[in-house]
């Protein structure tokens, strides 16, 4: 039989899952799902590079495990679990972190973003080590391709900086995995401001449309959102909050930027956005019923994590113990 190339990805349970997590990443995985061998994690250890409360952090998990099933993962064609069940992930980072360097994850744009919110030097080393955590996770399986956002660019790089230079140092032991960045929908920006990207993390729920958002609260954030000034439906530059939400429009339908143009010639942004509003329903309605059923049956959802799990460890336990013996740990 022909072994398939393998996809890693995985998202934090942390804030609300928004429709730029779900176009950006979650729909990716679901199309790549037949075609890849899929391990597709819940990174419940990065969640807690930032303050967590545990009482909401165990449910976080489970409702980011009910999402991914009802966005369509099918856990008989991809492994789904949570990193904290595969010790793996934390042993090879320590590898990692000493095949890293301090000046390497000093630029990393994410770790200046997030540390300055509260001041660098208050900042969590788990912070400052996220990215050598995400790489261990990806490396471990020795996947191919991580489809993930554009906002992942860079630790993406440094994912294949590492991969590399281990590799150089020690030998061929980990495969240089590529990203997968949509072409639409890779960074939808918020609703009330287009120079931000949309984020989980945000105190303004008007900013994103969360998954679990009921139909008329989305169609009214959509309503609501920021428009530009002028009347016509064109993406350009000058025109941020429009082009985010044709670039909405166009990942969640398939459909080109310049054919929606087209379509909404002479219409104005009234018009526009009652219909995006509709479409944004009709993609999210269907996997925010599923996935409160889903959450009707914890149990049912733990077992899922449990048994992924208990695959994805056995895929770990091979690549740790060659990048031991790589480097004379054996
Ligand atoms: P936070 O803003 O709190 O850091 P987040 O919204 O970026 O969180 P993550 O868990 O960091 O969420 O990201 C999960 C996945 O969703 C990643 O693949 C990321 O690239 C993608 N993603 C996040 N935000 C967006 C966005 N606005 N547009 C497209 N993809 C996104
Ligand atoms: N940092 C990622 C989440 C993440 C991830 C990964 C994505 C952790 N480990 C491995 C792809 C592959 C984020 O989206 N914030």
């Amino acid at each position: 039989m022909e072994t398939k190339r393998r996809v890693f990805s995985g998202i934090q349970p942390s804030g609300n899952l928004h429709l730029g997590n779900y176009l950006g990443a979650l729909k990716n995985w679901v199309e790549l799902q037949d075609e890849y061998e899929n391990f597709f994690c819940i990174v419940d250890l990065h969640a807690l590079t930032v303050p967590q409360d545990p009482k909401v952090l165990r449910r976080k998990i489970r409702e980011l495990a009910a999402l991914y099933l009802a966005s369509g993962i099918d856990p008989q064609k991809s492994v789904v679990f949570r990193q904290s069940r595969v010790s793996g992930h934390t042993q090879l980072a320590w590898l990692l972190n000493c095949v890293a360097k301090v000046g390497e994850l000093s630029r990393m744009t994410q770790f200046k973003d997030k540390a300055q919110k509260g001041g660098a030097e208050a900042a969590s080393v788990g912070l400052y080590d996220y990215p050598v955590l995400q790489a261990a996770d990806v490396l471990l399986y020795n996947a191919h391709l991580v489809p993930v956002g554009e906002d992942q660019r860079q630790h993406l790089e440094l994912m294949r900086t590492l991969a590399r230079r281990f590799n150089g140092l020690y030998g061929e032991t980990f495969v240089v995995p590529e990203m997968f960045i949509p072409p639409a929908g890779a960074r939808v920006m918020a609703l009330d401001d287009p120079t931000a990207k949309m984020s989980k993390s945000s105190p303004t729920p008007a900013s994103y449309v969360a998954i679990l958002d009921e139909p008329d609260a989305v169609r009214r954030k959509i309503r609501r959102a920021k428009t530009d000034s002028g009347t016509e439906i064109t993406a350009s530059p000058e025109k941020p909050a429009i082009t985010n939400l044709l670039d909405i429009y166009a990942a969640a339908t398939g459909r080109a930027v310049p054919d929606l143009e087209e379509a909404y010639t002479g219409k104005g942004y009234g018009d526009f956005k009652k219909d995006l509003g509709e479409v944004v329903v009709e993609t999210l309605a269907p996997i925010r019923e599923r996935a409160m059923e889903l959450l009707d049956d914890p149990k049912g959802l733990d077992d899922h994590l449990e048994a992924g799990a208990e695959r994805a460890r056995g895929v770990a336990r091979s690549t740790l113990h060659d990048a031991w013996a790589k480097m004379g740990l054996d």
